[in-house]
């Protein structure tokens, strides 16, 4: 027998006292590890209210197939109310990000064609490959500048560059000129202005965010401050490319994602815009922080290291030139970025609006209920990854990893937007970084992750880097 929506397990039926219990468990940076707890002490499915936000929470991947099959035509994920309200106040359009209904459909069909269709995939791999070989011959003068032959550091900051450097490529057809020595502090700038974005988010997530701007608080303010450095930063960007088309046409062969949208006219150049600079700031924290993780984990695995340029080797002497082909032959470079997403995803879960009642776990879950999948506590779930604490690139090898186990970039028609951008960018760079160099951890210390919006490492990596 099926049991009722109110006999799910779980802190349901006070939101103010839990949203107590949160703050006071730090829960704003711990939602992650909460999750995990959550899922031990209830099980496999539990309710939960914090504040005025209800949700019912599902762990197991034949849970999420359930899930995702009822998320109807036009797909809804949790709104982060702050990046609502920021629109509102400066009268500012929603991109694909924000946007609900006919208009996010009829916006990402065509974003779809120009940004994660196989067709232009093939556009973007001479562009970021050139960027990562740019970021090998950075790293390379850094190592000899130490005078050591190695070079000791956190790399996120350089992981930010690289990643906006590629974004960039990839929108704009054109290099923004992040990796030479002198850069643009305006570029610096909208970096900074992403990391202060995100950070202000989480704290601003369980209060209403009009409550806390008439209160003037600060938070408020800072957030404001950083989407406002963001949005002048891809106006500027977006302008020129605008005028460089008005004034020259468009001579290269391929002219970046901005210009075809343009010529394309099928979006207003209001919603183009809008879309663009989510893009813009969408691609930066996200890959750079997946790869350093990367590092981190493979640095702890010197053998494993080796495994992976053997396959780059190989794939490198069959491909003879040719990256397109190369990126098909290397499973273990893919694997690798998996496994990295499994352990340390950038969302700590994907969530949806059902649009039909559902039963998960013998529960009815009525229409309308939004149902979030804790990806975090799915990836260190023992029952669902076996020694799920080890760094196994070879276990998308072997599984059934089509159900629903590989979902760091999330599911179906809504999932990211950005997906083949990232994953080009990040296969590239590992590609390349294994073909030049070792990495080593100096302490053996367990990294945490943090929430602040997406999850960050709680303190800095340091990471030495040796020419092989
Ligand atoms: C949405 C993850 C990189 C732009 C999402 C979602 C996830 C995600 C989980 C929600 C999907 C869903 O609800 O099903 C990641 C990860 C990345 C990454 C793990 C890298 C490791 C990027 C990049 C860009 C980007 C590089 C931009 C170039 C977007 C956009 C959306 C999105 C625009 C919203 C799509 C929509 O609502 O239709 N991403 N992302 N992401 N991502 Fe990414
Ligand atoms: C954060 O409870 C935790 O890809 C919340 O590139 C639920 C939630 C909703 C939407 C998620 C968000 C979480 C994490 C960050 C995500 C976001 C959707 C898109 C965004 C996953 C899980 C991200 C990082 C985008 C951001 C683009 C932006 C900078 C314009």
């Amino acid at each position: 027998t099926i049991k009722p929506f109110t006999e799910i397990p779980g802190l349901w039926k006070n939101g103010l006292a839990n949203l107590y219990t949160f703050w006071k468990l730090d829960g704003f940076k711990n939602i992650h590890r909460i999750m995990l707890h959550n899922f031990n002490t209830f099980g496999p499915i539990y309710r939960e209210k914090i504040g005025y936000y209800e949700s019912v929470n599902i762990i197991k991947p034949e849970d999420a197939a359930i899930l995702f099959k009822a998320e109807g035509h036009y797909p809804k994920r949790l709104m982060v109310e702050p990046w609502m309200s920021y629109r509102e106040y400066r009268n500012r359009k929603c991109g694909i990000l924000l946007k609900d209904g006919e208009d996010w459909k009829s916006n990402r069909v065509i974003l779809n064609k120009e940004v994660i269709s196989p067709k232009v995939q093939e556009n973007f791999i001479p562009l970021l490959d050139e960027v990562s070989q740019d970021f090998v011959a950075r790293i390379q003068k850094k190592i000899e500048m130490s005078g050591k032959n190695q070079w000791t550091t956190d790399l996120s900051h350089e992981l930010f560059k690289y990643a906006l450097e590629s974004v960039g490529s990839v929108l704009y057809g054109e290099r923004l000129g992040l990796l030479l020595d002198y850069i643009d502090p305006e570029a610096q700038h909208f970096i900074d202005c992403i990391s202060n974005m995100f950070r202000t988010t989480s704290p601003m997530l369980y209060i209403p965010s009009g409550l806390l701007r008439r209160l003037g608080s600060r938070v408020w303010k800072e957030h404001v401050e950083a989407w406002d450095g963001i949005f002048n930063q891809a106006d500027r960007c977006i302008q020129n490319i605008y005028r460089q088309l008005r004034t020259h046409g468009s001579g290269k062969k391929y002219p970046g994602v901005l210009a075809s949208l343009l010529m394309l006219d099928r979006l207003s150049i209001e919603d183009i815009k809008a879309s663009i600079t989510e893009l813009m700031a969408g691609g930066v924290d996200t890959t750079s922080i997946t790869l350093l993780w990367t590092l981190y984990e493979l640095a702890r695995y010197p053998d494993l290291q080796e495994e992976l340029r053997a396959e780059i080797a190989a794939a490198r002497a069959a491909s003879q030139g040719d990256m397109a082909q190369m990126l098909k032959m290397v499973p273990l470079v893919k694997g690798a970025l998996k496994e990295t997403l499994r352990l340390h995803p950038v969302a700590v879960s994907l969530q949806r609006y059902i649009t039909e009642e559902i039963v998960i776990q013998n529960y009815h879950i009525p229409a309308g209920t939004l149902v979030q999948l804790g990806l975090y506590a799915m990836g260190r779930d023992n029952r669902i990854f076996p020694r799920p604490e080890h760094y196994e690139p070879m276990r998308w090898q072997q599984m059934d990893t089509r159900h629903f186990r590989s979902l760091g970039f999330g599911f179906g028609p809504r999932q990211c937007l950005g997906r083949r951008i990232a994953e080009t960018e990040m296969q590239l760079f590992l590609i390349h970084m294994l073909e030049n160099f070792r990495f080593e951890r100096q302490r053996q210390v367990e990294v945490r992750s943090t929430f602040e919006l997406i999850l960050l490492p709680e303190k800095p990596i340091l990471l030495t880097i040796k020419p092989l």
